[in-house]
């Protein structure tokens, strides 16, 4: 399994790094650098989390992978923007990122915030360009999982929550926002393209927002010792020990949700228990 993860790792570092690559721009010298800065982000050693979730969708739904690869390439945009610009000086400021330095540390702040809005706005080009008539449901899938109904609403509520401290529903209510919509959107629209039926949508969004939030909640148990006072992490709120409880508790929910589906969801099984013990 882990071999067949790699496999799709390096599937979606090539498709992504050829369609940047090959993208119809002018030729202006700062459109080129533009498009490096965006390259240099999207290409810089993540571990495609979201893209290997929908490859596992398609195949548990028969669905060529090529079909799958431009909208996980869409959502791994999105995932990618977001980060150039949570650690733009107005947000975390962050130097680093994958143990290299931040877009703005490269291309400028200027540069890194317009490559965000460029790998935005590809995003959507890509899923008008390459789904026919399931273009609009899925630009309306995204749009509502990565803009103010998902991910940067959720990040609103993280900016204006600094201080005063969240119940662990509204915690989870952020996150879900946040981290959970992209990822729950990553297994939806793998759906959608693969002609599921209603009833395996409907499991499959189950499954999809358990597996966000207990992405959320692994990310927080490895980052706790430097943000375990935070009032916006778990560890912050329960501890390690509760946080890891909820982290169990949350896998396992998430399976009882993909059990219902087929009894070929094994895979898909074995990412929840990967995200359960990541080390990164
Ligand atoms: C700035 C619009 C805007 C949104 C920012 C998602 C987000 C919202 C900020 C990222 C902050 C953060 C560290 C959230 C925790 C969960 C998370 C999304 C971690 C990073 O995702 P990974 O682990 O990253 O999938 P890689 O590097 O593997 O791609």
């Amino acid at each position: 399994m882990e071999q067949k993860i790699s496999t799709y790792v390096n599937l979606v570092n090539d498709y992504v790094a050829s369609y940047l690559k090959s993208i119809e721009i002018p030729q202006a010298e700062a459109i080129l650098e533009l498009r490096d800065s965006m390259s240099y982000s999207a290409t810089n050693g993540g571990k495609r989390f979201r893209p290997v979730l929908s490859l596992l969708v398609a195949d548990l739904l028969d669905c060529p992978k090529e079909k799958i690869l431009p909208f996980a390439t869409a959502v791994e945009f999105i995932h990618t923007y977001s980060l150039i610009h949570d650690d733009l000086p107005c947000m975390d400021n962050d130097d680093i990122r994958r143990g290299k330095p931040t877009n703005h540390k490269v291309y400028g702040e200027s540069f890194a915030l317009l490559a965000g809005d460029a790998l935005l706005t590809e995003a959507f080009l890509i899923l008008a360009k390459f789904y026919d008539v399931k273009s609009g449901e899925l630009i309306k899938l995204l749009s509502n999982a990565a803009g103010i109904r998902g991910m940067v609403g959720g990040q609103a509520i993280d900016l204006r929550a600094n201080k005063n401290p969240l119940s662990v529903a509204e915690l989870t209510e952020l996150h879900n926002l946040k981290t959970g919509a992209l990822i729950r959107v990553s297994v939806v629209g793998a759906a959608l393209i693969a002609n599921a039926s209603e009833s395996q949508i409907h499991h499959l969004t189950k499954f999809g927002e358990g597996i966000g939030l207990a992405f959320q909640i692994a990310d927080d148990i490895l980052d706790h010792g430097e943000k375990d006072q935070d009032v916006r992490s778990f560890t912050g709120l329960l501890g390690l020990e509760q946080t890891q409880a909820l982290l169990d508790k949350t896998s396992s929910e998430t399976q009882g949700f993909l059990r219902q589906i087929s009894d070929r969801t094994q895979e898909l099984e074995f990412l929840i228990s990967f995200n359960q013990k990541r080390k990164i």
